[in-house]
C-alpha cells in the first residue's frame, strides 16, 4: 500500500491508484471534465486534456494533472490552494473562450458539465477573448444532433465508441488546442457506421452531440383536430422519467405518466408493453419453429434497433439469424393503425402514433421504409425520448409529482410483469422463458424469476433444461460484448439456442435517451431494481396469460408466427 497525505489527511491506497481516486477515499472532491470512468461499462476515458483536476504536489514545479498521476509513497499532495484552484478557473476560462454563448437555449442546457463547472469554480468573466469556431452542424441522421461548435474535445464520445461499442466512428484529429473530433471523412453521421444508440451522447459533457428534437412536432400533431394522436410508452421511461423531476432515481411513475400524458392531450395512453408481450409470443413460436425445421440458430433478438444497425454494418453474412420480429414499439404502431383503427372504424391515415422511447435509435428506426410494409403509413410516426417527454411536462406547467396515478387504455395497454422486464438487459429472455416453459411442457411454471440472466455482467450465460431438452442461451448489452460473440458464431466456434442482445450497457434502462446519468452508475442501478418490483407488482407476470393478446390473436391475427402476423409484425434485413 501507498501512504500520502492529501489536504493533511493521512490516506492508505493500493500502488497504482491516481491522486483523484485517491482523494475520493477520503471523500475529498476534485472537479473534472474530460475525465470519466464507468466501471461496470469498462469504460475509462482518462486521456487528461482539459487539466481542470490539477492538484499541488510537493516537490514538483508544476502541478499535476490528479486523474492521470499515480500516487506516490510519502507523496503530499494539495487540492485546494489558491494556485490549483486558480489554474483550474484559467481552464474552465480557456474553454468557454470559443464556447459558442448560446447556453440559455442550448438543448443541454442545466444539463451541461461545462456550464456546472464554470458555476462551481466561480467563473465570473472570460479573460480570453477566442474566435468561436464556425463548423457546419450535422443534421444528418434522424436520430442525433452534432454541432462541433460546442465539442471541448474531452474525447468521451470517442472512448464510449471505440472502447465500449466497438464502432469507433469517431476520432481526434490534430494536437492541443487544434484539435478536432471527427468522422472518418469528416463525413456525416448518417454516412458513418453509426449505429445511433446514443451511448456518445449520454456521456457528453456539453451541448455537442444532443438527440434530434421532436417535441414540436408532437405538439404540432396534438392541436391539430384531424388527428387522433396515440401515444405508447416503453417499459424502461417509467422507471427513469421521475428522476427529470426530482423523484429519486428507481421511483416507478407509471401512473403519474399516463395521467400526464392524458393532461398532454394525447386520445389513446398505451403501453409498448403490451406489445412486449406480443413480440414474446411471435418469438418464442420462431425459435420453435427454426428448432422443428432445422432452421439456423441462434436465434438473436431483434428488438433493439441501434443492435441491429450494428449487425447489417458489421456481420452482413449472419443476416438470417436474427429474429425477424419487429421491435414492439412498431408492432404497437401497426396494430393501432391496422387492428385498432378497424375497431374505432377510423382511417389509419388520420392515427399519429407518438413512442416515448429511452432510446435514440428508435428514432431511426421508426424512418426505417422496411418498417411501413404492413400498412401504406409508417408504423410509428414521431419518437420523442424520455428527456424530451419530461420537456413537454415543463412546458405544459404540469406539477408531475401531484399527478393521481392513471391506468393506460384498452387493449393495446394490457401488460404482464413478462414485458416490464424487457427494459433491462436479460428481461427479453427471461420473459420468453416463462412463456416458452410453460408452452412446450404444459406445466406452470412457479418459480418465474431466472436470476442467471440478471445483472449488469457483459456476456452472461446459462443452460436452461425444457421439456427434455436443454437450451443454451447468452444476454449481452454493449455492442463491444456482442462483436466478440458474433465473431465466434461467425467462426463457428459457438452453440448457443438464443441471445438477446442490447446495445446500451444495462439494456434500455441505460438508453441514450434517459435522463443524464452524469456517470453515477448507481442510477442504471436503481432504474433495474424498479423494473424488476414492477414486475413483482403485476397481478400477472406471463406474456400469453394476457387476456388482450389473446383476444388480439382470436379476433385480428390468427395464429402466431402465422399470414397475418407475417404480415405486420415480421421485417427484414439488409446489409
Ligand atoms: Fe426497449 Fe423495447 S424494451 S427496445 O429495451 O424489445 O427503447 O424500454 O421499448 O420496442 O418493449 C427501448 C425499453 C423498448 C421496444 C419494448 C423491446
Ligand atoms: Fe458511436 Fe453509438 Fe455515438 Fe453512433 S451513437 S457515434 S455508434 S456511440
Amino acid at each position: 500500500d501507498i501512504q500520502l497525505t492529501i489536504n493533511d489527511i493521512p490516506v492508505k491506497v493500493p500502488e497504482g491508484t491516481t491522486i483523484l481516486d485517491a482523494a475520493r477515499t477520503v471523500n475529498i472532491d476534485i472537479p473534472t471534465l474530460c475525465h470519466l470512468k464507468l466501471h461496470e461499462m469498462h469504460y475509462n476515458n482518462n486521456i487528461a486534456s482539459c487539466r481542470v483536476c490539477v492538484v499541488e504536489v510537493e516537490g514538483r514545479r508544476n502541478l499535476a494533472s490528479s486523474c492521470s498521476t499515480p500516487v506516490t509513497q510519502g507523496m503530499v499532495v494539495k487540492t485546494d490552494s489558491l494556485r490549483a484552484i486558480q489554474a483550474r478557473r484559467a481552464m474552465v476560462e480557456l474553454l468557454l473562450s470559443d464556447h459558442p454563448k448560446s447556453c440559455l437555449t442550448c438543448a443541454k442546457n442545466i444539463n451541461c458539465d461545462l456550464r456546472a463547472l464554470a458555476a462551481e469554480l466561480g467563473v465570473r468573466a472570460i479573460s480570453y477573448a477566442g474566435e468561436e469556431s464556425e463548423f457546419e452542424i450535422d443534421h444528418s441522421s434522424s436520430s442525433i444532433v452534432r454541432d462541433p461548435n460546442k465539442c471541448i474535445r474531452c474525447r468521451r464520445c470517442e472512448t464510449m465508441c471505440s472502447q465500449v461499442q466497438t464502432v469507433g466512428v469517431y476520432s481526434a484529429v490534430g494536437r492541443g488546442f487544434e484539435t478536432v473530433i471527427k468522422t472518418a471523412f469528416n463525413l456525416p453521421l448518417s454516412q458513418t457506421a453509426c449505429t445511433f444508440c446514443g451511448q456518445c451522447l449520454a456521456v457528453c459533457p456539453t451541448g455537442a452531440l444532443t438527440e434530434l428534437d421532436q417535441v414540436d412536432k408532437v405538439w404540432k400533431a396534438l392541436n391539430d383536430p384531424d388527428k387522433f394522436v396515440v401515444v405508447q410508452t416503453a417499459p424502461a421511461v417509467r422507471v427513469a422519467l421521475g428522476e427529470e423531476f426530482g423523484l429519486e432515481p428507481g421511483t416507478i411513475v407509471t401512473g403519474k405518466m399516463v395521467a400526464a400524458l392524458r393532461r398532454l392531450g394525447f386520445d389513446r395512453v398505451f403501453d409498448t408493453d403490451f406489445a412486449a408481450d406480443l413480440t414474446i409470443m411471435e418469438e418464442a413460436t420462431e425459435l420453435v419453429h427454426r428448432i422443428q425445421h432445422g432452421g439456423r440458430l441462434p436465434l438473436l433478438t431483434s428488438c433493439c434497433p441501434a443492435w441491429v444497425k450494428f449487425f447489417e454494418h458489421q456481420f452482413p453474412d449472419l443476416l438470417d439469424i436474427p429474429s425477424t420480429c419487429k421491435s414492439p414499439h412498431q408492432m404497437l404502431g401497426v396494430l393501432t393503425k391496422s387492428y385498432y383503427a378497424k375497431t374505432l372504424g377510423i382511417d389509419p391515415k388520420s392515427i399519429t402514433v407518438v413512442s416515448v422511447m429511452p432510446c435514440v435509435a428508435k428514432k431511426y428506426e421508426a424512418d426505417r421504409p422496411e418498417l411501413s410494409q404492413g400498412t401504406d403509413t409508417a408504423d410509428v410516426d414521431i419518437v420523442i425520448t424520455t428527456r424530451e417527454l419530461a420537456r413537454m411536462v415543463r412546458e405544459a406547467s404540469i406539477h408531475f409529482d401531484h399527478l393521481k396515478d392513471q391506468e393506460f387504455d384498452h387493449p393495446l395497454g394490457e401488460s404482464t410483469g413478462a414485458a416490464v422486464i424487457f427494459g433491462a438487459t436479460g428481461g427479453v429472455l427471461e420473459a420468453a422463458l416463462r412463456t416458452a416453459y410453460e408452452v412446450l411442457t404444459g406445466d406452470t411454471l412457479e418459480k418465474v424469476e431466472f436470476e442467471a440472466l440478471r445483472g449488469m455482467e457483459g456476456i452472461k450465460e446459462a443452460v436452461i433444461p425444457i421439456g427434455g431438452r436443454d437450451y443454451r442461451i447468452a444476454v449481452i448489452h454493449g455492442l463491444g460484448n456482442a462483436r466478440t460473440v458474433l465473431e465466434k458464431i461467425q467462426a463457428g466456434e459457438s452453440n448457443y439456442d438464443v441471445i438477446e442482445i442490447m446495445a446500451c450497457p444495462g439494456g434500455c434502462i441505460g438508453g441514450g435517451g434517459q435522463p443524464y446519468h452524469h456517470g453515477n452508475m448507481e442510477i442504471l442501478k436503481a432504474r433495474a431494481g424498479a423494473i424488476y418490483r414492477e414486475d413483482r407488482g403485476k397481478p400477472l407476470r406471463k406474456s400469453h396469460e394476457n387476456l388482450a393478446i389473446i383476444g388480439l390473436y382470436k379476433d385480428f391475427l390468427g395464429e402466431p408466427f402465422g399470414k397475418r402476423a407475417h404480415q405486420l409484425l415480421h421485417t427484414s434485413y439488409t446489409a
